[in-house]
């Protein structure tokens, strides 16, 4: 089954799917590994692999232990067109939206594209809105743009009917990894009212609770990193706080 099938799937069967990042940049090949196996057992959805930066591992070595450790289905969570391996099943074809840079709307894709098409990696279109939280954050330095404002409901809506129109598969509200505020649940209320696609949240999402009243407002998948890289035991709460359904 493709890798967005698969996750349309989980979505179906417990009313919102969990990805978890992992970040290679974060973590050395005996803690990733660790990650993978125990993301594989406690019933994760997928795994995403990215970093802003990517200064400590080939990705195609990571991808590989990581597959090598679980079953789940690897997407590439790529901050430029070098963060491609031929090993992952699929890519988040990120274009930054909510940001002004013809590099991350469209540059960076013509680069990776050939690539992409060559390794058969399955492409996910979706369309990446950074949204303000509370500090500077590594994709805005790294994009030089900036994000959208975290009040802003209209314009937030405006931009994912633009993705949606634009025949993308989903957007990812991102508050960026580490951020101090997470993405507000009203600003995801607004955008499930607008648009059909699902929604991926991702970005300082600290607690099963946090995550639980991001799915209630109207996020299909929601993403975590840091906090495990932090506290591996909440591993099993997240599951069960985003899979709303237990068949
Ligand atoms: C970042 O949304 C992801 O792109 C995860 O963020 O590391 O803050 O959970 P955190």
């Amino acid at each position: 089954m493709a890798v967005w099938e698969r996750l349309i799937s989980a979505k179906e069967r417990f009313g919102a799917g969990y990805l978890v990042l992992i970040d290679p940049d974060k973590l050395d090949r005996s803690q990733l590994i660790r990650l993978a196996e125990r993301c594989g057992e406690e019933g994760v959805d997928a795994l995403l692999v990215g970093t802003s930066f990517l200064m400590n591992e080939l990705l195609d070595e990571v991808v590989r232990a990581i597959k090598s450790a679980c079953d789940l289905p690897v997407i590439l969570f790529p901050g430029s067109s070098h963060h491609l391996s031929r090993y992952a099943d699929a890519i988040l074809f990120l274009s930054l939206i909510s940001g002004r840079n013809p590099e991350f709307l469209i540059g960076e894709h013509v680069k990776a594209a050939p690539f992409i098409k060559r390794f058969g990696i399955e492409a996910i279109p979706t369309g990446y809105m950074l949204i303000e939280s509370g500090s500077y954050t590594s994709v805005e330095f790294m994009s030089g743009t900036r994000p959208l404002p975290r009040d802003k409901y209209d314009i937030a809506c405006a931009h994912a009917i633009a993705a949606e129109l634009l025949g993308m598969k989903c957007v990812y509200l991102e508050a960026g990894s580490g951020a101090k505020l997470p993405v507000p649940n009203e600003m995801i209320s607004a955008v499930r009212s607008q648009v059909g696609i699902p929604i991926i949240v991702g970005g300082g999402i600290r607690s099963p609770d946090v995550a639980r009243e991001k799915v209630e407002a109207g996020a299909d998948f929601i993403v975590t990193g840091n906090v495990l890289e932090e506290d591996p035991k909440l591993l099993s709460e997240f599951v069960s706080a985003v899979h709303l359904r237990r068949p």
